[in-house]
């Protein structure tokens, strides 16, 4: 499946071509991707061609940027050239949410604006002459745009409190391996950040049982870039699938035999109608999980 997936994104990638009087040439200079020798960049870990975009930057933390940008791989287009690629595939390009709790957007996945460039790779300048000494090189360009999700700019307010919570109801009693000889009530973990798919869309909670849908509430914090996501128009609730995370990657088997409510059954979820419709529905309306919210791509 993500063989056949990544083909047919291939099949249907065109190029978009600058010419020098600045007109825009959409076309394809490949007429078949699987004679193409690709090497995925990942920007930030590639090359650092330019230190003074380097802000928030600690090459002893993985989880941190590392400085690597577009001036790097043009600094390095000899090396990509000796040996033998024909197309680099580059970390998205977009601007990020810069951090989120303590790790950041070295990778490129948390987009916050669809319209301005990740500074920590260059400017737009750079961006476009980095693919004009590529093409000088014989060597493709392929952008990785990501239509899925956008960066974690909001949380689903499910006490309804007016501020993001992680919170845990309950204390666990016999029946979920507590020794307390008192009445059990279940333990129940939330966290309004990245709450479990709920197929209904994220409920509002309290001790009073469900109510309404949950509201977003979009962040405001400049310093880590975690602003309302740009253009505007994605600053529209219903643009979203407010669904939650995605639960069954990784737990398929478990997930399905939730769904047939049949503990003993023993298959490919795949062969089964049923699963395959509910773990195809989460994962096309499910957040990505980590909180990267969910677009509603119709
Ligand atoms: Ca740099
Ligand atoms: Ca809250
Ligand atoms: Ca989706």
């Amino acid at each position: 499946m993500k063989y056949l997936l990544i083909f047919l994104m291939l099949f249907f990638i065109a190029c978009n071509t600058i010419d020098d009087d600045g007109s825009i040439k959409i076309t394809s200079n490949v007429s078949d991707w699987r004679n193409e020798i690709i090497y995925q960049v990942l920007t930030d870990r590639f090359y650092d061609g330019d230190t003074s975009n380097n802000f928030n930057v600690d090459v002893t933390k993985q989880g941190h940027y590392h400085g690597g940008d577009w001036q790097g791989i043009i600094d390095k287009m000899d090396y990509l050239k000796e040996l033998g690629v024909t197309a680099i595939w580059i970390s998205p390009v977009v601007k990020n949410l810069e951090s989120d709790a303590g790790f950041y957007s070295y990778h490129g996945y948390w987009t916050q604006d669809f319209k301005s460039v990740n500074p920590h790779f260059g400017n737009i300048a750079k961006l476009r002459e980095m693919v004009k000494i590529a093409h000088k090189n014989n060597i493709k360009v392929i952008l990785d745009i990501v239509a899925n999700h956008i960066g974690q700019l909001f949380y689903y307010d499910i006490n309804g409190n007016g501020q993001p919570d992680d919170y845990l109801i309950g204390g666990g009693g016999q029946a979920y391996g507590s020794n307390n000889n008192d009445f059990p009530s279940p333990l129940t973990r939330t966290s309004e950040w990245d709450p479990e798919f709920d197929s209904r869309g994220i409920m509002v909670f309290s001790s009073l049982g469900e109510s309404k849908k949950a509201d977003i509430v979009w962040l405001n914090v400049p310093e880590i870039n975690r602003v309302p996501p740009m253009p505007v128009e994605f600053q529209n609730e219903d643009w979203y699938n407010r669904r939650g995370r995605v639960t069954v990657w990784r737990y398929e088997f478990q997930a399905c035999r939730f769904v047939l409510k049949d503990k003993t059954w023993d298959g490919w979820w795949w062969n089964e109608p049923k699963c395959r419709e509910y773990m195809t529905f989460q994962s096309e309306k499910g957040d990505f999980p980590g909180g990267l919210k969910d677009l509603d791509t119709r």
